[in-house]
């Protein structure tokens, strides 16, 4: 079965998220050896299931404690595995350097824009078709509390792709 991984920093809506996009069919989980739980739900694409695992919020992927060593180990683990980086628009700097990790490993990703209430709250502009331009990845702003992009994030799965990031390079140049 394809898997998804939710990864993004603490509080930034993962497994608001994760719930809307899994229903109900979730187990809790350990991941093995540890006693940091995770959890892991199934989502319906098209024809096919989809594994949809709501990873431990890692702020990047030099672990500084136990979740996130976890956190790293399952993406190291799951090669093959399309990521969903979520990302709070009001700080998107911060989610913006781990999804650069994730992809300059290899990684197929899909950024979810979340917190987009709070960033236009906040007076914060995030220009998501600007940024897909220039990561080459899809980028879909969400309210996740509020259903808001959801059906788009999910619609848009499918077209995560590696991407080579000299390529990324070349889009800032115009
Ligand atoms: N205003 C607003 N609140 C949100 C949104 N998405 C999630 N939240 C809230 O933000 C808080 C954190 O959401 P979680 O889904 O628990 O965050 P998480 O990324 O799973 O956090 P960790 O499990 O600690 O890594 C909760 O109180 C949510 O209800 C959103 O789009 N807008
Ligand atoms: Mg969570």
């Amino acid at each position: 079965m394809k898997k998804l991984l939710l990864m993004g920093q603490s509080n930034v809506g993962k497994s608001v998220i994760f719930n809307r996009l899994s229903g109900s069919s979730v187990i809790e989980s350990n991941y093995p050896g540890t006693t940091v739980d995770f959890t892991e739900g199934r989502m319906r694409l098209g024809d096919e299931w989809v594994e949809i695992v709501d990873v431990p919020g890692t702020f990047s992927l030099e672990p500084k404690d136990k979740a996130e060593e976890v956190a790293v180990r399952m993406l190291e683990d799951e090669k093959e595995a399309t990521v969903m980086c979520v990302i709070d628009s009001s700080k998107v700097e911060r989610g913006l350097y781990m999804t650069l990790e994730i992809m300059e490993r290899g990684y197929a990703v899909i950024i979810a824009l979340n917190m987009a209430d709070v960033a236009n709250n906040a007076n914060i502009k995030i220009n998501a078709e600007k940024l897909e331009r220039i990561l080459g990845v899809p980028v879909v702003s969400t309210v996740a509390t509020r259903g808001e992009g959801l059906k788009e994030l999910v619609s848009r799965i499918e077209e995560a792709a590696p991407v080579e990031i000299g390529s990324i390079i070349r889009n800032v140049g115009g």
